[in-house]
This record gives structure tokens, sequence and C-alpha cells, in this order.
């Protein structure tokens, strides 16, 4: 049953959990192919996420700034598949949320180890008709929630194992963040935090 956060932003808690083992298993194949890495900032700092990607296209940042780009600039090569059976489950997950017939053609694959963190920041490059589904495996991990300015009032929300969060709508520009990664161990994915953000981007 979705819970909902605010007008179009769901959380389907602990949807995905039943899936961890094979998608772990297919983020391994994939890092194999597009290994993550840490990305520079347009600020000259480095980023503590490790990404990798899938699908026609992958987010890369450097100091030129953020985008979207077909190949992967670490190998030149195209990025890995998205897998059908990913594309498939977040179909279903935006559809539980309310947003029929979302086909993503992009996966982000965040790796955080303890430490990690994400500022506070917008997701624009993409399609803003389309909403962003989030899948979290491994350790947990606080959530921060704002409005749509920056200096709106934070959330604390936590994301554990399997949960799943739909966004889009009034919510798709609201900024957001995830607090440092607390050590721990996970029984799926050792030390570490996976998300999978499924997007529209062409
Ligand atoms: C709300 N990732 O990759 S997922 C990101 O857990 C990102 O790695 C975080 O923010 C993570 O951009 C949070 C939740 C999320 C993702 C995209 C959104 C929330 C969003 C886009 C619009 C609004
Ligand atoms: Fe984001």
């Amino acid at each position: 049953a979705p819970e909902w956060l605010d007008t179009g932003a769901c959380v389907l808690r602990g949807h995905a959990a039943g899936h961890a083992v094979e998608m772990i298993g297919g983020i391994r194949r994939i890092a194999r192919a597009a290994p993550f890495r840490r990305m520079p900032t347009p600020g000259g700092g480095m980023m503590s996420v490790a990404m990798t990607c899938c699908g026609a296209g992958g987010w890369c940042s450097d100091a030129d700034g953020y985008r979207y780009v077909a190949h992967d600039p670490r190998t030149g090569q195209p990025w890995p598949p998205l897998p059908d059976m990913w594309r498939d489950l977040a179909t279903h997950v935006a559809a539980c949320a309310g947003y029929a017939g979302f086909v993503p053609d992009v996966c982000l694959i965040n790796g955080y180890r303890p430490g990690a963190r994400m500022g506070l920041h917008q997701d624009r490059g993409e399609r803003l008709d389309a909403p962003v589904v989030s899948l979290s495996f491994g350790l947990p991990a606080i959530f921060q929630w704002g409005g749509l300015q920056r200096g709106d009032p934070l959330r604390r929300i936590p994301l554990l194992h399997g949960d799943v969060v739909v966004w889009g709508g009034p919510s798709r520009l609201v900024f957001h963040g995830i607090a440092p990664l607390r050590a721990g161990q996970h029984p799926v994915t050792g030390p570490c935090r996976y998300n999978l953000t499924f997007r529209r981007v062409w």
C-alpha cells in the first residue's frame, strides 16, 4: 500500500526486497562493464558517492557541469543495457503510485560506503513530465526531503533495504539529499548501500 509523503510522492515500504538478490547480481554484472567511479564536481570537489549507469545514457559530472551522455566516458562504450526486468519493475511500481505508462530509459546506480553522502540538490536534467523511481538496497540511509526552495525545512525519512519511492508531479523538483551513511553490515550488500533511480531522459 502506498504511503503518501506529499502530493505526487509516495513510498512503497519493502516493495523491492524480494528482488534484492537478483538486483545486486545485476549491479555487479553492470559494474564489470561500467565500473563504479567517484566523479569530480563542477565546484572542484569529489563526490563521495560512487556511480555507474545503464540504459540509453548515463549521468556525468565534471568541471564543465552535469549532463547525460550516451557513452561511458571511462570506456568509450555505450552504457550496459537496462535489464528488462528492472524496467518492468520500475513501470509496475510507478503505476502503483499513480504514474501509469512510465517507461524509464536510464538507470543511475549509486554506491554508498560509510561516510558517503549526497548534498541537497534538484534533479532537473531529465524529462520533468516523468516521475523518478528510486529503489534502495543494503544499509539504511536518512533521506533528506526539502521543498521547492533550497532553504525550505528538511524532513528526514529513513530508507531501508527494499524500499521504493516514486516522485513526480508537484514533488518532482523538490530539493533532496542523503545524510552521511552510518557504518554497518548488511546480509545482502555487506558494508554498503545501493540506490537505483529510474528516469526518463529522452
Ligand atoms: C526526488 N539519489 O541520484 S533517491 C539521485 O539515495 C539521488 O542515492 C538519492 O538523489 C540516493 O539524484 C536519493 C531519491 C530521489 C531521487 C530522485 C529524485 C528523490 C527525488 C528526483 C526528484 C525528486
Ligand atoms: Fe537526486
